[in-house]
């Protein structure tokens, strides 16, 4: 038995009922995907296609960054609402079951809440951030205390039906996206590691998952001129206010002088941490009417509690998200730094 302690056997079988009388299923995950969140979708469509033999489609409101691409399944169809809205919404409206991986609620997938809403299809959550909306849902996986939602899913999957807790029954691609959706959701076993974390990695492994070619893909693959845009921002664009909150803003005009695609500057938030008296790092990417907003923190700090009073998010404690918009938040995009300036002096109080 391989049941761990944050998974009650009752919820796995109501799921697997759930899939058995389903026809037609669809995974979907938040907006602008990160590893975990395609991680997360690929293994379960992956599983429910090959294992369940199930109608089975993704959905997810954009469509990922080139370096997470390698983990879009062959045959099983990923509709991105940003590329094709038209077919993301008839999927909905066809679908009777939809799960929600990585993501606290249908407020997270954007221009897709009111469609899964409205769906009268059966909703499932299996989620590891802080306030998931369950009202929506008529089964919740929620769990905060584990690394990400492709470990989570990885320990539901080994309860189900004919699995018998071994992961050499998963489909390979499964595994390997499992691994790969918990790798970037730990930035590579760096924060969010628990025992549990490390059993998954360790069954992975020898389950056959080539973890060498899951790194290449998702670290050797970069352009170089994300790598100058990184050691720019991090040298002319880095701010530390005296209460130990260090900031970058990357600017539109930083992004086009790099050409910066989505997803480039994945990772660049976390760097600041490593400075000795630096307690949050805040990076603020600027879009149409609003920043995009990543924090991180040490422990003893809450980047979740910082998100939600200040940028219009949350997420983990210690890696959160958020929106900061003019003029509702902030009366012109130039006054971003002065904000921050203050949200530090307020925050860290
Ligand atoms: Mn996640």
């Amino acid at each position: 038995m391989v049941m761990t302690a944050f998974l009650q056997p009752e919820l796995v079988r109501r799921l697997s009922g759930q899939i058995d009388r389903a026809s037609k299923v669809t995974v979907a995950a938040h907006a602008r995907p990160d590893g975990d969140a395609l991680g997360s979708c690929a293994a379960l469509a992956e599983y429910l296609t090959t294992c369940r033999g199930k109608d089975t489609a993704a959905i997810l409101p954009d469509t990922p960054p080139r370096n997470l691409r390698f983990l879009l399944p062959d045959v099983i169809p990923f509709l991105f609402h940003d590329a094709e809205p038209e077919n993301a919404l008839r999927r909905i409206r066809e679908s009777d079951l939809v799960i929600l991986l990585d993501c606290s609620g249908f407020s997270r997938t954007e221009g897709l809440e009111v469609p899964f809403r409205e769906s009268g299809a059966g909703k499932v959550l299996i989620d590891h951030h802080l306030n998931p909306e369950t009202e929506d849902f008529s089964l919740v996986f929620s769990t905060p205390g584990i690394s990400s939602a492709s470990e989570l899913l990885y320990w539901i999957l080994l309860e189900m039906p004919g699995m018998d807790g071994n992961p050499r029954r998963l489909p390979p691609r499964c595994a390997a996206a499992l691994l790969s959706g918990m790798t970037t959701d730990t930035n590579n076993f760096a924060n969010s590691v628990f025992p549990s974390t490390l059993r998954m990695a360790s069954q992975l492994l020898e389950a056959g998952v080539d973890r060498d070619a899951i790194l290449t893909e998702l670290y050797q693959r970069s352009r170089e001129n994300r790598v100058r845009a990184m050691g720019y921002l991090q040298n002319e664009g880095l701010h530390i206010t005296p209460e130990g909150v260090a900031y970058m803003i990357a600017t539109r005009e930083i992004q086009d002088r790099f050409g910066l695609e989505e997803g480039e500057t994945e990772g660049l938030v976390n760097i600041p941490l490593s400075i000795e008296q630096v307690r949050m790092s805040i990076l603020l990417k600027e879009g149409d009417g609003q920043y995009r907003v990543s924090l991180r923190s040490k422990k003893g700090i809450s980047a979740q509690r910082c998100a939600a009073a200040w940028f219009n998010g949350g997420g983990h404690e210690n890696a959160s998200g958020g929106k900061l918009l003019w003029p509702r938040d902030i009366a012109r995009k130039e006054d971003a730094a002065a904000y921050l300036e203050m949200v530090s002096k307020e925050f860290m109080k």
